[in-house]
């Protein structure tokens, strides 16, 4: 057991109950000035005394390897109250037990095999999801490593066998590797891999949300979707162009997506001060988005060069939103109509679905892979097996096994098995205190 750490698990904020969990090794004796450990995973009332302080707390101990760690852990449910955690936390240092780094807790317990690295991300998330869509993701995704990673190991186990023992022994005994069966059956798990790559493409949106800037000329009804979307009147809405002079934001779940919705100043050349203030701070909102909604309204279709020109930038992003369809006028090309203010918004859910899931519904994407680490290793593992079936029939047999092997440890670094601190140091750091 390495070391032992402590970490206020519950925020350092006036509250009911604060918790503060201390793990690692000797902590009988670390303690022991402090108090009697109580029995095993039976809470017990104990009077705690330190340096002219007095705190009565449940206590709960849980030995290794039966705890969150796999280590000696021992869970304190101090009064909620920050100045008491912070001395009791100095406390604790003066009986040499540190600080815990943030995640470090969730480390061991991956290191003691309590977890796989794939559900240390997803118990991140779900400490931090602030959707309902993103709370949901990040529980599909809780119960750890996906079965297809064992369907992926099992079919690549015989074929790295093989290729192995055609690479050692080949010649002297006439192993040959039969590439032809291998792609035959190594097909299937490649056609896996493209359908989680689809899956993983949609899921992160549904875990990291989707950025959404409306702009669009003063009145074009910006804000008004803005609220719709938002499904709140946020945003003042008038007839006065120019009600808008800042940006404001909201967060909703909307067509099976997470929305972070960025309502804008209308952009147009002004010399009110503030409004030119308000059109100032679009373009960082353009710049950090991911789709940019631009409001066109549908019965007037005079072209805003002033617009267009702050949009050519991000041409790859920007989708034309033709509103008041209610007033008529039909849309052209790539655009949709949709009147926010009659609620009338199908074309558009349609359009942002298509652009984020692809032809996939929200709730089959639920559970994918979804990080930035794990979507980059689907995607080599896909490359991997996709260069294994291209192989011609004369390859020699290290070409195979080098690239088996590889696929191999491509699961083992999506998995945490290969236990690679680089990966890990990328997991934990955002991780919050405690956990
Ligand atoms: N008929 C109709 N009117 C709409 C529609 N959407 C917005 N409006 C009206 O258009 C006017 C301007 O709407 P806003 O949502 O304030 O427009 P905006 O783009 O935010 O305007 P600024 O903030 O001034 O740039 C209001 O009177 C809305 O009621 C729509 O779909 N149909
Ligand atoms: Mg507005």
């Amino acid at each position: 057991m390495l070391e032992p750490i402590c970490a206020p698990a519950t925020p350092l904020l006036p509250s009911a109950i604060a918790v503060v969990r201390v793990s690692g090794g000797g902590l009988a004796v670390r303690l022991g000035t402090l108090l009697e450990l109580p029995e095993a995973r039976r809470a017990a009332l104990k009077e705690l005394a330190w340096d002219g302080y007095r705190e009565r707390c449940l206590v709960l101990y849980f030995p290794a390897p039966h705890s969150y760690t796999g280590e000696d852990l021992v869970e304190f449910q101090l009064h909620g109250n920050p100045l008491l955690v912070r001395r009791f936390l100095e406390h604790l240092g003066s009986l040499g037990i540190r600080l815990a780094e943030p995640g470090e807790f969730t480390r061991r317990a991956l290191l003691n095999g309590k977890q796989g690295l794939l559900e240390a991300e997803a118990l991140r998330d779900l400490v931090t999801a602030a959707t309902d869509t993103q709370l949901r993701q990040a529980q599909a995704r809780a119960g750890g490593t996906p079965p297809w990673v064992a369907q992926a190991r099992a079919a690549l186990t015989p074929w790295m066998a093989r290729a192995e023992a055609s690479v050692d022994y080949g010649e002297d005994e006439g192993i040959t590797l039969d590439l032809d069966a291998m792609t035959a059956d190594l097909r299937r798990l490649a056609e896996l891999f493209h359908v989680e790559q689809a899956r993983a493409a949609g899921a992160r949106w549904l875990r990291d949300g989707v950025r959404i800037a409306l702009v669009g000329r003063p009145n074009a009804g910006k804000s008004t979707l803005f609220n719709a979307l938002a499904g709140q009147e946020r945003a003042i809405v008038t007839e006065v162009p120019g009600t808008t002079r800042d940006v404001l934001e909201a967060r909703a779940p909307w067509a099976g997506l997470p929305l972070f919705l960025f309502d804008t100043a209308g952009l147009r050349r002004t010399d009110d001060p503030v409004e030119r203030l308000g059109i100032a701070r679009v373009r960082e909102v353009l710049e950090q988005a991911d789709i940019i909604l631009h409001l066109v309204p549908l019965p007037d279709p005079a072209p805003d060069p002033e617009i267009i020109d702050r949009l050519a930038p991000f041409a790859g992003k920007v989708l034309t939103v033709r509103n008041q369809a209610d007033l008529g006028g039909s849309a052209t090309g790539d655009e949709v109509c949709v009147s926010a203010a009659a609620g009338d918004l199908d074309q558009l859910a349609g359009a942002l679905r298509q652009r984020f899931l692809g032809p996939l519904a929200p709730d089959a994407c639920l559970g994918a892979l979804d990080t930035r680490r794990q979507r980059e290793l689907l995607d080599e593992l896909a490359v991997q097996m996709d260069l294994l079936l291209a192989l011609d029939a004369g390859t020699p047999p290290e070409v195979p096994a080098s690239l088996l092997q590889g696929a191999w440890g491509l699961l083992a670094r999506l998995t945490g098995e290969d236990r690679a601190e680089s990966s890990l140091d990328q997991v934990f750091s955002g991780f919050c205190l405690g956990k």
